[in-house]
């Protein structure tokens, strides 16, 4: 404390009488330039706070909006069935499948083992064979009301139970 006051004594001895003055001016200025800096770090901490808010907030309005959409452009009924089947031997994952007329059906075909294909003779579909751990898409339309089946043409997969049966229905 001794220290202190003879310091600034000393100072203000060395100094002309408005040098107090000016020290408190300058005091004054440096406490608004750190008041300020604090302050604005304060405004920037909620901010950033914010913003992941803000991005959330942003993306579910979007995901409302595109289902806003896509409930607006879609009929009762969908206009496209992608259905994913497995092919072993000697099945198909799905036995039957119910699709509404007028819709595309999609069959994502994958062969689990040995080489598979998918067809339905009534509506022309005429599936590539793949191999093991292939894949492929058969695309058609379900133009008919009617039931059809579906069969492996490979080797003797039909006739050993490879088969399955689309139901389209009105
Ligand atoms: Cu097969």
């Amino acid at each position: 404390m001794e220290e202190n006051q003879e310091t600034q004594n000393s100072e203000i001895k060395n100094r002309k009488p408005m040098n107090p003055i000016l020290l408190g001016g300058i005091a004054i200025v440096v406490l608004l330039v750190v008041g300020g800096f604090l302050f604005s770090q304060r405004r920037n901490q909620p901010v950033s706070d914010v913003m992941p808010a803000t991005d959330e907030n942003v993306q579910g309005v979007e995901t409302e909006v595109d289902n806003a959409i896509v409930k607006d452009a879609l009929p009762t009924v969908e206009t496209e069935q992608v259905i994913n089947i497995e092919a072993g031997s000697f099945y198909y994952s799905q036995k039957e499948i119910r699709v509404k007329k007028g819709q595309t059906v999609k069959i994502v075909l994958t062969a689990k083992d040995m080489m598979h294909d998918f067809n339905i003779d009534e509506l022309e579909v005429d599936g590539p064979i793949i191999k093991a751990g292939e894949s492929t898409t058969i695309e058609f339309v379900a133009d008919r009301v009617g039931e059809f089946e579906y069969y492996c043409s490979v080797g003797q997969h039909r006739a050993n139970g490879q088969v399955g049966k689309l139901i389209i229905e009105e």
